[in-house]
């Protein structure tokens, strides 16, 4: 079988936040600002490469008390889609409760009403060192994107924010200083890694879902690594072939934590950890990643 055309979507910047052409639309993002939220409402919030299949697997199977068999033969971006891509965007005003959605936005480009703290907002991060390799290889296997001339530019690239959703600094900062203004929970790759269960437990909570502790079982067993890689409906490998190019790549890579150790030289780290103390000086955030 021939390869579908490959499909290079340049970035546009909206209000100064780096999107994707023909994916993403200024006059629908202005809209959706002033979209009316529902208590009900669940929205899913990463930076790029920071978790966000995990979470919409595990928000899916939640929803579904650990079902699996509700949740197969729908994609992830089918079960929880993104908020802010042309299609979606324009449907969800007249969706009905519950809408669990998916997004990459910043805190200001998010719908207005959110701020009443009305909606539920779940706050994904990731050690920005292991989001920039992930981001990195997604971008060598990724048709719409530039493929980076090597690993040194895209580091540079990524830390002056030169990327898809522009700076990883800005992106988590902004949820951070405004997260007494949103009903949000805020969990970390990092601890979803080392104790996936509690995780689930502290979302389940946080939504109010009363899951027994068979479903869940089965909502952890489902969100694991192995068996989400070998689940088209939760690894798009199925989805979209003319936006990746398989033979070069898996969107499901590693799945671990630390994998930058072997990326990043000395001084890139030490380049990395300067930006970082430059950047995130005036934040008081415990991460629970080493350096
Ligand atoms: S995206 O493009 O923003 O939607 O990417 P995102 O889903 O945020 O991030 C992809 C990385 O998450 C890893 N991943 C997982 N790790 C552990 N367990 C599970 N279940 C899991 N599902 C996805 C995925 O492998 C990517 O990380 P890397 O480091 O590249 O492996």
């Amino acid at each position: 079988m021939s390869k579908p055309e490959k499909k290079h979507l340049p970035l546009f910047q909206y209000k100064g936040f780096n999107l994707i052409t023909d994916m993403h639309d200024a006059e629908k993002l202005d809209k959706l600002y002033d979209t009316e939220i529902y208590e009900s409402d669940i929205f899913i919030v990463t930076y790029p490469k920071s978790g966000t299949i995990w979470m919409q697997q595990i928000m899916s199977l939640i929803e579904a008390k650990g079902d699996f068999n509700a949740t197969f033969n729908m994609t992830t971006a089918d079960r929880v889609p993104w908020i802010e891509a042309n299609g979606t965007i324009e449907k969800f005003a007249s969706l009905s409760p519950p809408r669990i959605h998916v997004s990459h936005l910043p805190w200001n480009y998010m719908p207005k009403e959110l701020r009443q703290k009305k909606g539920k907002i779940i706050y994904v991060s990731r050690n920005p060192k292991d989001v920039l390799v992930s981001f990195y290889h997604f971008h060598k296997f990724s048709n719409i994107f530039e493929t980076p001339k090597d690993f040194n530019t895209f580091l540079e690239k990524f830390l002056n924010g030169n990327v898809f959703c522009s700076s990883w600094f800005d992106h988590i900062k902004g949820w951070y200083m405004h997260k007494d203004d949103f009903n949000i929970l805020f969990l970390s790759y990092e601890e979803m890694i080392q104790d996936l269960r509690s995780s689930v437990k502290k979302i389940c909570t946080f939504l109010d879902r009363k899951l027994s502790d068979e479903e869940i079982d089965n909502v952890e067993e489902h969100s694991q690594f192995h068996i989400m890689k070998n689940n088209s409906c939760a690894n798009y490998r199925d989805v979209c072939p003319e936006i990746f190019d398989h033979d070069k790549g898996s969107f499901m890579r590693k799945g671990i934590v630390g994998d930058w150790k072997k990326h990043l030289t000395v001084e890139q780290n030490q380049k990395f950890d300067e930006v970082f103390q430059e950047k995130m000086r005036d934040v008081n955030i415990k991460f629970i990643w080493s350096n």
